[in-house]
């Protein structure tokens, strides 16, 4: 098992987090973690936070010449805008965000509490804990990566551009599609004896929990509804040289919770960013007067990014049911495993 905790406010000193779990004798290439946040921070449609940060990892714990000896991994990545203590109050919550609910709930009279959490800057240090999972699966060479499909219903790079420019310049946000694949997968991760351990429930719960994300989908998600059973399932194949295969691909690499061996699909929906510089209307927490919402310095959109977020979140949930599998202790037992289980299925 695997599992990790995160702490830090947007414009606090840091992000932090704790994985544990990882088994001793792997090798953790910051560079790599590094290159991770990076890729976070690009795309089109990102704002002005993304030019003062520069995103780098402190690994803090959990490894020793390079390589980590199966104590939690502790991982910090600094705020170069750690303005909390100065920022101003937020009395006019932004429909769409965190804001109205927490103060509700945390009977707070400043939204800024509120935000400073559930922003979406927090997705870096789990790019971070992602990164380190990457690394792991890279060993049996499983790989994660993403793609985005449209942002603001364009779907070519160039239509995407545009939409993001037109949106900016009616002050206005954009929403998007995009998709996941896990490739060099194993049949047999997760499983269908309990519902805490199907797959596919753990991949979207993960990605359904990243900030802006209201719609996750498996392979062929909603198109099964309209398809006829003989029209969708992917019918088994099997060749010696290949094991059992598909020749389609249509239930997204998951059947009955567990990975079949074929690339894992999902596809996810961000909403628009809700911070609008247009604002729309809402109601101030104090005078309860019609007000319009507070305007915070934020991004046009952010659906590639939040496409990389989704990697990462995507590669703690594949490692941690690998680890279910495998093992936890030390890398070369679980490699002595894994080429057991490979030679079984073969
Ligand atoms: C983000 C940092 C934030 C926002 C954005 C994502 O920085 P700031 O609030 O200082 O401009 O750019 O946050 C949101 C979209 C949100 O809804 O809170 C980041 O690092 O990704």
């Amino acid at each position: 098992m695997l599992r990790y905790i995160t702490a830090g406010e947007s414009h606090g000193k840091a992000l932090m987090a704790i994985l544990e779990g990882m088994p001793s004798g792997l090798k953790i290439n910051t560079d790599f973690i590094n290159h991770e946040l990076w890729r976070r921070q690009q795309g089109v449609g990102r704002g002005k936070r993304m030019k003062i940060e520069k995103d780098t990892i402190h690994v803090l714990s959990g490894i020793r010449k390079g390589i980590t000896i199966a104590s939690p991994i502790g991982l910090l990545i600094e705020n170069k805008d750690s303005s909390i203590e100065k920022l101003p109050d937020i009395v006019c919550p932004r429909p769409g965000h965190a804001d109205l609910a927490g103060v509700l709930k945390y009977n707070f009279t400043d939204a800024r509490n509120v935000l400073e959490r559930a922003s979406a800057r927090e997705t870096a240090i789990h790019v971070a804990v992602g990164a380190v999972c990457k690394m792991f699966l890279a060993e049996f060479d499983i790989s994660v990566s993403s793609r985005v499909i449209s942002i603001g219903g364009a779907d070519n790079e160039e239509a995407m551009v545009d939409a993001v420019a037109g949106a900016q310049a009616e002050h206005d946000t954009l929403g998007g599609i995009f998709e996941i694949i896990v490739s060099g997968i194993i049949p047999g991760l997760g499983s269908y004896t309990q519902e805490d351990r199907r797959l596919d429930g753990r991949l979207s719960h993960a990605i359904m929990a990243i900030p802006g994300i209201k719609a996750v989908e498996i392979g062929l998600g909603f198109g099964y509804a309209d398809k006829r059973g003989s029209q969708c399932h992917d019918a088994i194949y099997f060749k010696k040289e290949k094991g059992f295969y598909r020749k389609t691909n249509n239930a997204g690499g998951i059947e009955g919770g567990m990975s079949n061996g074929e690339d894992i699909i999902v596809r996810a929906c961000m909403k628009p960013i809700s911070t609008l510089l247009k604002p729309l209307d809402s109601v101030n927490i104090i005078t309860k007067k019609q007000a319009k919402a507070t305007v915070e310095r934020s991004d046009v959109a952010a659906v590639e990014s939040a496409g990389v977020v989704a990697e990462a979140v995507t590669a703690y949930v594949i490692a941690d049911a690998f680890t279910d599998k495998f093992g936890n202790d030390c890398l070369s037992d679980i490699k002595s495993f894994f080429k057991s289980y490979v030679k079984r299925l073969a």
